[in-house]
């Protein structure tokens, strides 16, 4: 089916600023999500779908094709590797910064340090170009209990406010990287369907730069 689409969305805070996009771009749900159990919705476009899982599964099911568009994270990306993937597209949503954090007042060890995150790829590659040995350790949430508990030196993680850190003794160190969610495409979906792709991407580019304008 070349000229049906689906759209691979993350549940959570990215889908509440995501929606009003989508419906800029003439697609709209027919279901109230928040009150379904349904995993797949259809909308007032016929040929659209949209798909609604984990972040992180994102990328995942746009590379091999279960999706042909996505929206997700930047930290979620990079994690990923970004591999087989378009990314047209900034939607200057769900904006935060990832970073490095520690015990408050405390410097990093000098020599091999010990971080706790669940963006182990990203740390190994951060920490490395950085020309520090990192011994990361892999956990899924609750990264600021680990510095405060002794099993770690050092955390990977997504700060908005630094609320979460300072209600933690932790303090922000380095800024790794600005994050904001992104346009995902499937490589192969762009050259198929791209006549039914494109608008959609533009419609959304439009949307985007209307809030840029305020
Ligand atoms: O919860 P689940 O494991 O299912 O998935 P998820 O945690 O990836 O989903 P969700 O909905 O929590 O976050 C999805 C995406 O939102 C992330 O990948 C980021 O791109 C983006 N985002 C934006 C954030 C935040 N802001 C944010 N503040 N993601 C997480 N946080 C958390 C952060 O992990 C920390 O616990 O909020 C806390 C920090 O907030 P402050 O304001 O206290 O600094
Ligand atoms: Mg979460």
């Amino acid at each position: 089916m070349t000229d049906s689409i689906t759209i691979a969305l993350s549940k959570g805070r990215i889908l509440d600023e995501t929606l009003p996009l989508l419906k800029e771009a003439g697609i709209e749900l027919v279901d109230d999500v928040k009150k379904s159990r349904k995993l797949v919705f259809p909308t007032t476009d016929p040929a659209v779908r949209v798909l609604i899982i984990r972040a992180t599964d994102v990328p995942t099911y746009v590379e091999y094709g279960g999706a042909d568009l996505g929206v997700t994270g930047k930290d979620v990306l990079m994690e990923h590797g970004g591999d087989g993937l378009y990314e047209p597209l900034d939607l200057n949503i769900s904006r935060c910064r990832l970073m490095t954090a520690g015990r408050k007042g405390e410097a990093p060890p000098g020599g091999r340090i010990r971080v706790a995150t669940k963006f182990v790829n990203l740390a190994r590659r951060y920490y490395a170009a950085k020309g520090r040995q990192a011994d990361i350790i892999k956990l899924y949430g609750a990264m600021e209990l680990a510095p405060i508990l002794g099993l770690a030196d050092e955390i990977v993680d997504i700060v908005d406010t630094g609320n979460t850190l300072k209600a933690n003794g932790l303090e922000p160190r380095d800024l790794i990287e600005n994050i904001s969610s992104r346009l995902v495409v499937n490589r192969a979906s762009m050259k198929m369907k791209h006549g039914k792709l494109n608008p959609i991407i533009e419609q959304m580019a439009a949307a985007v730069e209307r809030r840029r304008q305020g």
